[in-house]
């Protein structure tokens, strides 16, 4: 049967033209294949077939204008509907049974084990025989109904208190204890004995290793104290709980604390990864073969994994790493095999709002991948910061309160008898009173201050600790230090399901540095260990080293046949490698062929368009190469509509855990807003850093999971660069892959969205990152040589860059590709135009972006006004032009007695003449790059100053980059240069209704 395909519902568009029909008569086609390419001024969006059949009628062809109802095509559906008869299994890797089934068996039931409640009779209650009767009640049905009925009980009981007016509890934090009572740890397999001493050796070695760096050169410095606090909760992860990638499994992800680094390369000497040798390079990397200071994939490109040492960078990043891995196994690209992503910060750490900021994303995306680690030593760099507050109660809450699941690990195994002991629940009570300063304090003093401060407040606590000498006591330990703590956390988290986890651990800063170091506020800095301190660290380690030994602080590494070393092997040996370890298996993606970027070449004749409507139909026309389209991670933060974006909504769908739950406002529209589990856009919200993180964790998962992605992350310039450099950095550090895509750009482009909207600089803080390839293209053709590039280089030939590109809002026309010009566009300038005719005085016009247009209508007026011709070079990237001009420049310098090689800028303008006026939508210092290496007069223009809401035109007047201030200023540049008088600047100035009086724009 005949059936009609028409123009669905486009929204408040009329009379649309078709840029493309991508069907023929007679072609056999399934639901949902595009028939034709529908084109607004704003954006362009395929509309899909509603159904399979044959064609056999097309009513519209290439420049049709259409609107809604309008027909297409006549189909014969007939046929059975293809796509549902071969319909993929979705997502057929997306769950691994085996490691369901093992995760139910492995899944606490937490109806089986369950403490009682104890019951304590609090100093305050007015009633504790009633208190009493309530608890044995709740007692009562744990035991006959289980916890999950006691629960629903205790939340019934809160509702209705909640509906009757009562002021309720607050159940944002917990008592200060810790979360999992003793009866419910899970016991260690390993043998503590051996671990003991395995840390003691990592330990010390990580101190020597700074010690001995800083003997070389205060310079050098480090840090002690931070890994002394976290020595534990790494050893008992690295012993017991991450596996590493290997051929049969992806491996967890660890973001290691990033000053806590001397750890790692103190486990990997042991482990027989690293040398003697090379520790002893710590920090003195400018030779080959040293240590980083922290972790830099980068410096260290086979160890290190994720760089984390600028605050708050690493648990946004792993964040959004825990979502892209759910998202890559979602989207049917990976299997699900349970790993996990371990991230380690301190307490101090936590002030960055980048630390906290996605924490509610991570439960509301149920990222039960995720476990958190926050190390609370009660310190930062110069002490508590807050001691007057307790920080862990302070994450408590934070976490918690976004719904993630809370392990605290406060105390350690030498306080439980006490715990138990405490039958007035006093101690509790202490514990939750005392602050952190005062704790701290308590770590630097010893037993008998830690008996008068915290004991002695109550005559009931001193009795209990009464026995104890005060060794006992300040032995009594934190939760961090004590393995077996540790350890039930650690097994707890990898057992939660549903959302993540954080165990938020209590430690000491500088644990064992003793007098030197040990919880003082000056902990932090602590690079140098006099002898004294040295000989006090092998003591309370027990590391086998005799004072000698200690005072040449020399290394210690059992013989490779000890029990130590083998057990350290062994113990990664079942975890089925090393970590960290850096490594990538991911087959390279074949570029696409040239012709999805032929329409790009050609002249769009009348047609206006920007430079992003152009990247956006790329996209769509790279979603049809079977190569590429599923690989695309289009990232969008902001509003997808203002870059044209929403055509991708319903074609690949927005990435929704949980699908869509929801009808649509727009569901009978084209561009409806589609949910969907297996959807490929991520539409981050707003949140720059988020979008950046997701955009990093997909341009490194070639090495973190062995899959060559394109992400293409698109959003506002001005809150790029200049509002996630610091994520930027990190991302050229972990050599990501990938675009990123600086739309709505230039300072007088975006006209109406003024000072804090209008990018001018975003290429100069690209440029500063040694790996980013930027441009900022004017034309569709440059816009697609350039990403065609992009692609072949950072997906095809695996090079570690990563490309920035501008995009424009602005509509004009795109002229065809001028012949024999690709190369040009790449290396950063080429000859769009000459004026050759009239004058004979020339000038080198170079502009970029928008501007590139003045520069164009600049010379016509000024050969056709003034014969002044000029040479029009369009300048696709300042910063790729500077780069090259400094690596020649070097080269000649350093080889004074060669042929001086010429920079590619020499090359282009060796036979031209003419003094060199470069124009574009950024600051001065853009252009200002190239000018040693241009060996002419050089007079830059461009839009230093803040920005401000006008007109296009206004505000090119306003920062002096219009045609008629490029044809005023080029005069004038010419009679200083002596090659006219000057009255027809002066004419031109007077003509243009330059005002000489107004300020430079820097100055308004
Ligand atoms: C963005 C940023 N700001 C400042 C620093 C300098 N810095 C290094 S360690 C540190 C203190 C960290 O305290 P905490 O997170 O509690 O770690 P701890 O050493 O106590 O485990 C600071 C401020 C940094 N690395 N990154
Ligand atoms: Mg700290």
């Amino acid at each position: 049967m005949a059936q009609n395909i028409t123009v669905p519902d486009i929204g408040d568009f009329e009379s649309v033209e078709i840029i493309e029909v991508l069907a023929k008569i007679g072609d056999q086609i399934n639901k949902d294949d595009p028939i034709v390419t529908l084109e607004s001024d704003k954006s362009s969006v395929e509309v899909p077939s509603p159904f399979s059949g044959k064609i056999l009628e097309l009513n519209v062809k290439v420049g049709d204008k259409v609107s809604k109802g309008s027909l297409l095509a006549k189909l014969d559906n007939d046929l059975p509907n293809i796509n549902e008869d071969v319909k993929v299994q979705e997502n057929e890797f997306s769950v691994d049974k085996k490691i369901i089934k093992k995760r139910e068996k492995e899944n606490i039931n937490s109806n089986k084990v369950i403490k009682k409640i104890n019951i304590l009779s609090l100093k305050d209650d007015q009633d504790p025989v009633e208190t009493q009767e309530w608890i044995e009640s709740l007692n009562a049905v744990i035991e006959n109904d289980g916890p999950s009925r006691a629960s629903f009980l205790l939340n019934r009981v809160v509702s209705e208190a909640y509906t009757a007016g009562l002021v309720l509890p607050d159940t944002r934090t917990t008592p200060y204890i810790n979360t999992i009572p003793i009866e419910l740890e899970a016991k260690s397999p390993g043998d503590q004995n051996i671990e003991k001493k395995i840390r003691a050796y990592i330990r010390w070695n990580a101190a020597a290793m700074v010690v001995r760096a800083n003997k070389i050169s205060s310079e050098l410095g480090g840090h002690i104290g931070t890994f002394a606090s976290a020595a534990t909760l790494y050893d008992v992860g690295m012993n017991h709980f991450w596996r590493a990638k290997n051929k049969d499994f992806g491996g967890d992800l660890i973001y290691f604390q990033g000053h806590s680094a001397p750890g790692m390369y103190a486990r990997a000497f042991l482990e027989g990864r690293l040398s003697e040798k090379q520790l002893d390079k710590f920090r003195q990397e400018v030779d080959s073969g040293g240590l980083s200071s922290y972790p830099h994939p980068w410096l260290m490109p086979k160890f290190w994994q994720f760089p984390t040492v600028s605050m708050g960078l690493g648990p946004i990043m792993a964040i959004y790493q825990a979502r892209f891995l759910k998202y890559l196994i979602n989207r049917g690209l990976l299997k699900d095999e349970g790993r996990k992503i371990w991230v380690f910060i301190g307490d101090g750490e936590t002030d960055e709002p980048e630390s906290l900021g996605a924490i509610s994303l991570a439960a509301r995306e149920k990222l039960d991948n995720l476990i958190f680690v926050v190390n609370c030593n009660l310190q930062r760099l110069d002490g508590p910061v807050r001691g007057n507050g307790k920080i862990i109660q302070e994450l408590e809450g934070n976490f918690r309160g976004a719904g993630w699941n809370v392990l605290k690990v406060i105390w350690g195994s030498y306080w439980d008898p006490l715990l138990k002991a405490d039958k007035t629940g006093l101690l509790m009570k202490r514990m939750n009173e005392v602050v952190d300063g005062e704790y701290q304090a308590m770590k630097a003093k010893g037993g008998a201050y830690v008996r008068e401060k915290f004991f002695g407040k109550y005559p009931e606590l001193k009795e209990l600790v009464s026995s104890m000498t005060d060794n006992d006591i300040w032995k009594l330990n934190r939760g961090g230090h004590d393995p077996h703590k540790v350890y039930a956390a650690y097994h707890a988290a990898m057992q939660h399901q549903g959302t993540p986890t954080v165990i938020i651990a209590k430690t000491v800063k500088g644990y064992g540095m003793g007098k030197s170091g040990e919880s003082i506020n000056t902990t932090h800095q602590q690079k140098k260990l006099d002898e004294q301190d040295l000989l006090y660290y092998r003591d309370r380690f027990n590391v086998p080293l005799t004072d000698e030994q200690v005072k040449n602080i020399e290394y210690y590494k059992p013989a490779e046949n000890s029990e130590e070393i083998k057990y350290l092997k062994e113990r990664r040996k079942q975890l089925g490698g090393f970590i960290p370890e850096r490594s990538s298996l991911s087959k390279p993606i074949k570029a696409p062929p040239e012709d999805i970027f032929e329409s790009f070449m050609k002249s769009t004749g009348e047609k206006e368009m920007s430079t992003t409507m152009a990247l956006v139909r790329m996209l769509t026309n790279l979603l049809r190469d079977k190569n590429v389209a599923p690989r695309l991670v289009p990232i969008i933060p902001d509003e997808a509509r203002t870059f044209g974006m929403e055509g991708f909504f319903r074609k690949i769908g927005i990435y929704a855990h949980e699908g869509q739950k929801y009808e649509p406002e727009d569901s009978e529209q084209l561009s409806s807003y589609k949910e969907t589990k297996s959807g490929q856009v991520l539409e981050e919200g707003i949140t720059e850093a988020g979008a950046m993180s997701s955009w990093i964790a997909a341009a490194t998962a070639y090495t973190n999971h062995d899959i060559e992605m394109i992400p293409v992350y698109i959003f506002y310039s001005m809150f790029g660069f200049q509002r996630v450099g610091d994520l930027a950095w990190a991302a050229g550090d972990a050599q990501a892959r990938g675009f990123l895509i600086g739309a709505t750009a230039g300072r007088t482009t975006l006209a109406g969205e003024g000072l804090q909207h209008q990018d001018g600089h975003s290429h100069i803080l690209a440029s500063m990152i040694p790996n980013c390839v930027s441009y900022d293209p004017t034309f569709s053709y440059e816009m697609a040589v350039i990403f065609r590039e992009g692609l072949r280089r950072m997906h095809e030939k695996n090079e570690n860059v990563f490309y920035y590109i501008t995009a424009m809002n602005e509509n004009y026309t795109h002229p065809e590709k001028p012949k024999d010009v690709d190369e040009g566009i790449l290396k950063g300038m080429y000859l769009f135009k000459e004026y050759k005719n009239k004058g004979k005085i020339k000038i080198q016009l170079m502009g970029s972006g928008t501007i590139l247009r003045e520069a164009i209508a600049a010379a016509k007026i000024l050969s056709e006004e003034y014969s002044v011709d000029s040479d029009i070079w369009s300048v696709t990237s300042f910063n790729e032009l500077r780069k090259d001009g400094m690596e020649i420049e070097r080269r000649n310098l350093l080889n004074p007695n060669d042929k001086k090689e010429k920079s590619y800028i020499e090359k282009c303008l060796e036979k031209k003449d003419g003094p060199i006026i470069a124009v574009s939508d950024y600051v001065r210092s853009f252009s200002d790059q190239i000018r040693p290496y241009t060996n002419k007069p050089f007079y830059s223009f461009g839009t230093d100053g803040f920005g401000r809401s006008d007109t296009r035109k206004n505000l090119r007047k306003f920062f002096e980059v219009d045609k008629e201030h490029i044809v005023a200023y080029t005069l004038s540049a010419l009679a200083k240069e002596q090659l006219i008088g000057s009255d027809s600047a002066e004419k031109a100035f007077k003509k243009y209704n330059i005002d000489k009086k107004k300020k430079i724009p820097t100055k308004l």
